[in-house]
């Protein structure tokens, strides 16, 4: 009931025939092997019989004899069933899942395969899958499938919405909290195997010995599940914490404190990750405090890294005061002409799109367009601007589209996925990142369904060619109920429920209109801040002709940036798809779209509809206490209240402030607003969480 258990939580199977079914098929177990990993392997795969078949099922390490599943690395398998699987080829990290002579075999080269296959042995169990006929060849697409936690030393978490930190610095190394075990066997079930503990507004503290102490005994408690750290590095640290007077990465000696720290970080985690950096952005220190490119300060760390295997995730997330031209062009500029000089073991980190992390953006025009450089997804699964942990909203639809966008670079079908997982560019190294939305909350994630979205990112980062409604149905049968009845409708709310979020804060095409700083809530009037990219009216550019970003060639020509025929698409008014409309172009507000509506017009009916998914969400979800508890229950339900009373919110705040520059009357469609614009802009939020 308290969401604790996430996906985890294996009940018994309901259904009576295809309980027996399991039953029958299952009565013993023969798991080979011994190491942590694979003690991890079997506890979890006895846990998982034993709740879902509601019987103790035998396992046994020594007598093969009639067991019904056989789980061992190949090495261990039997000969005769190493022959008949002998043209298998297992890929790193996977499993496979088939039949020998009538019984089950989950088989594996590594030890941390063996885990994986188990967690999708359950899976099928808990999402009710036939078992009779199996050959499951699986394995993760991309390498390095990485949450990156925004978590302060103070336990604070930036854009965190479930609470503090999970990190207990301060009785690590000495204590290992549950929670970290908890957390590593949910991320390994869905084969997450990497985690940057620290905020990338990076705090050069954690690089001290005794934070790396601290480090080091959170990845001794992950590494039987398969999970490296990572920490981020602030690029000034050698003056902050080693007394150096410069960090200018050319300067030998900052390179030499760099290699120690390095080193002595390998010595107490042999398998350390790496560093995640945010370097020149937002203020952050880099390389290019002293003119020095990001290539420089790349791979001055890369270089410390490489002889332990070691990366570098740089982030290609800038955009400058100083620069005039549109800041969605900024990062392409900037490190485009770069591809080529960064050392392999550098992977470039990119936003899912070129602003950040809006409920629609196109996908960044960088992917694709540097074959030399390896690049890493970085998904936002924290919802700063998607309502935070008080809006259902399914974010997995969100990373389908970025991850099905076709970048057209090598021609038809070089989709962003291709990008992410290497193939299209051939390279040695692929990664993914998300931006994580777990905190200490009982729950995890704040809001109940906000798991899906940490669910969701792990199972996309496995194969990012999944579909986001596959993803949605075994999210809801783990978690909740495999009832059709609860399966059907409630796999329709989560898709749905992207789309409502667009309507209802950015339809169109629009984009940043959150209020300031927190990014709680409508704020399209705010135009008074410091940095002309921070104000909302900077990206909407309303006005009495009409509304939308012109990035056209009359424009900004951040169009230019694209691959030609994506380009092509997007420049043209007939063929640029209507949910990226106002991204790209600026229209009068009388502007006629394709059915017949006025774009003023067909804005308010956008609104609405967002407000009417919301009240549709809510009527799905009155229909489904049969199939959840009652605390779960109503906890939901008043968190759909909050939801259609802020989606409400966005609709009149911004109509009422996009009908001053109109001046036209509101469709006849949409509900009148509630209250005046001047309400809308007196409501002022300081403590809202996660700054
Ligand atoms: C923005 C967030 C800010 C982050 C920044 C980043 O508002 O808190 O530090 O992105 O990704 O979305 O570096």
């Amino acid at each position: 009931q308290s969401g604790y258990g996430l996906w985890l939580d294996y009940e018994k199977v309901n259904d009576a025939s295809i309980l027996s079914d399991y039953q029958n098929q299952i009565r013993s177990v023969y798991f080979l092997g011994e190491s942590e990993t694979l003690n991890l392997a079997r506890e979890e795969l006895k846990l998982g019989l034993n709740s879902l078949l509601g019987s103790s099922i035998d396992f046994s390490s020594t007598n093969s004899n009639n067991a019904s599943i056989t789980v061992a690395t190949f090495d261990q398998l039997e000969r005769k069933t190493q022959r008949k699987l002998k043209k298998i080829d297992i890929a790193k990290d996977g499993y496979y899942i088939g039949h020998d002579s009538g019984k089950i075999v989950i088989t594996a080269k590594e030890d941390i395969g063996i885990l994986y296959g188990v967690f999708n042995f359950i899976r099928l169990l808990q999402t009710q899958q036939p078992i009779d006929n199996l050959a499951i060849l699986d394995a993760p697409k991309i390498d390095l499938r990485i949450l990156n936690h925004w978590d302060n030393l103070d336990g604070t978490i930036e854009r965190g919405y479930a609470g503090k930190s999970l990190w207990k610095w301060q009785k690590l190394p000495k204590y290992i909290d549950q929670r970290y075990i908890d957390y590593a066997r949910a991320n390994a079930s869905i084969g997450i195997n990497g985690t940057v503990l620290t905020n990338v507004n990076a705090n050069a503290w954690v690089l001290t010995p005794s934070y790396i102490d601290k480090v080091a005994a959170l990845a001794d408690a992950f590494r039987p599940y398969g999970i490296k750290v990572y920490l981020t590095a602030r690029f000034s640290a050698p003056i902050e914490i080693g007394g150096l007077s410069t960090a200018d990465p050319l300067e030998a000696k900052v390179q030499q404190w760099w290699k120690t720290k390095i080193d002595s970080i390998y010595a107490k985690i042999p398998d350390f990750g790496g560093f995640l950096v945010k370097a020149n952005s937002e203020g952050q220190p880099g390389p290019q405090n002293y003119g020095r490119t990001h290539v420089d300060g790349a791979n001055m760390m890369a270089e410390a890294l490489e002889p332990h295997n070691g990366v570098v995730l740089w982030r290609a997330f800038v955009y400058s005061e100083h620069d005039a031209t549109d800041r969605a062009k900024q990062a392409y500029s900037e490190f485009v002409p770069m591809d080529g000089k960064f050392k392999e073991n550098v992977i470039v980190q990119v936003k899912n799109g070129a602003i950040d992390f809006q409920p629609r953006e196109p996908f960044h025009p960088i992917f694709g367009a540097m074959p030399k450089t390896a690049l890493a997804m970085e998904f936002q699964i924290t919802q700063e601007y998607l309502g935070f942990s008080t809006h259902l909203v399914f974010l997995p639809k969100l990373y389908e589209e970025v991850l099905q966008a076709d970048t057209y670079q090598q021609g038809k079908g070089s989709l962003v996925a291709k990008v992410i997982d290497g193939s299209l560019d051939n390279h040695k190294i692929s990664a993914i990142s998300g931006v994580s939305n777990i905190g200490s909350d009982l729950n995890w994630t704040g809001h109940p369904f906000a798991q899906a979205n940490w669910y969701g990112y792990g199972r996309l980062a496995w194969d990012p060619y999944l579909d986001s409604e596959t993803i949605a149905e075994q999210w809801l049968r783990s978690t909740y109920s495999n009832d059709k009845d609860f399966v059907k409708p409630m796999t329709d709310l989560l898709i749905e429920s992207r789309e409502a979020v667009v309507n209802y804060m950015t339809p169109l095409g629009l984009h940043h209109m959150m209020d300031t700083d927190h990014h709680y809530g409508p704020g399209p009037w705010v135009s008074e801040l410091p940095r002309p990219e921070w104000n909302p009216t900077y990206y909407h550019k309303a006005d009495s002709k009409g509304i939308g970003f012109d990035r056209t060639k009359q424009g900004s020509d951040a169009i230019a940036q694209y691959a030609d025929p994506v380009a092509k698409k997007f420049e043209q008014l007939d063929q640029v798809p209507e949910n990226l409309l106002l991204w790209f172009h600026h229209l009068p507000w009388d502007y006629t779209l394709s059915d017949g509506k006025t774009l003023w017009n067909s804005l308010g009916i956008h609104y609405q509809k967002g407000v009417d998914q919301v009240r549709e969400m809510k009527k799905v979800w009155e229909q489904m206490s049969p199939y959840v508890d009652p605390i779960s229950h109503k906890e939901v339900s008043m968190l759909l209240d909050i939801q259609l009373h802020e989606a409400i919110w966005w609709k009149d705040a911004c109509m009422l402030y996009f009908q001053k520059h109109s001046k036209l009357p509101f469709p006849k469609a949409m509900e009148k607003p509630k209250h005046s614009l001047k309400h809308y802009k007196s409501l002022k939020h300081p403590y809202a969480p996660g700054i």
